[in-house]
């Protein structure tokens, strides 16, 4: 029974790192001006934390082969034990720390810089189960958001006023984000009702929605695509269909698509 469990878990380790080695299941080729520092990042943290998984499995498998059908062969360890549980420990803190400290360098490169001053700013409302995306319009300014407005029925999503708010009048809605080619793209996000998450996995952006805050996040697409962003923040029982396309256009094609919003 022991030796057969010691098996399993080393073809079950070996079998899981073999699959991201090989990379059967992995990203989507990135099109976003921070795609490669982050495509660094995610293979170096996979590395490090593999490395160190398949060694522990492997041990653990080993000190099953070996203590197999031995009665009491668990006290055999030097010390009892505490000392093991302590240096495990001590062993994954440092793990983690070394993670944070090197992970760190590319975060703040997405969270703590500010966006360009020339970004594009895009509005983006989460709620069950839909994304929405609001545009300034000619004026360049936003109109006010009242919750109490929002009405889904009259397509009033951000419970816009263009009656009594002049900047409201030309904001243009859609259900789809639409950005053109290498130009900076601020989103200001906010959610109407629960924790919702924005993932789009060809621009290396994940970013959660939180009610009651309004969180910027930047990026820049450098291909131009049409691909879908999704929901990664288990929302309510439409969770599954909460999605949105996503599009990157040329700057031509982009004035056109804004004019035919405008338009409508
Ligand atoms: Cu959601």
């Amino acid at each position: 029974m022991g030796k057969s469990f010691a098996i399993a878990v080393s073809v079950i380790a070996l079998v899981s790192a073999g699959i991201f080695l090989s990379r059967v299941w992995w990203l989507p080729p990135d099109i976003s001006v921070l795609g490669l520092p982050i495509d660094v990042q995610i293979v170096e943290t996979m590395v490090f934390t593999g490395v160190l998984f398949v060694a522990a499995q492997l041990a653990l498998a080993t000190f099953v082969w070996q203590s197999s059908g031995r009665v009491g062969a668990i006290k055999l360890f030097p010390g009892g034990p505490m000392p093991m549980v302590v240096m495990a420990t001590a062993i994954v803190g440092l793990e983690i720390l070394g993670l944070i400290f090197v992970g760190t360098k590319v975060w703040s490169r997405i969270f703590l810089a500010p966006a360009p001053a020339n970004a594009l700013h895009i509005d983006v409302q989460a709620g069950q189960f839909a994304f929405y995306f609001r545009y300034p319009g000619p004026d360049g300014k936003f109109g006010v958001p009242h919750p109490e407005l929002i009405n889904e029925g009259e397509s009033n999503f951000f419970g816009l006023d263009p009656k009594n708010d002049t900047a409201a009048r030309d904001d243009i809605v859609s259900a789809s984000l639409v950005v053109p080619v290498n130009q900076p793209v601020l989103l200001t996000m906010h959610s109407k009702d629960v924790g919702h998450s924005l993932f789009i996995p060809e621009l290396r952006l994940q970013q959660d929605f939180v009610p009651g805050l309004i969180i910027p996040v930047h990026f820049t697409a450098t291909g131009i695509t049409k691909t879908e962003m999704v929901c990664t923040q288990l929302c309510g029982l439409g969770h599954y269909n909460m999605r949105a396309y996503v599009e990157v256009l040329s700057r031509d094609d982009y004035a056109k698509w804004l004019i035919e919003q405008a338009g409508q």
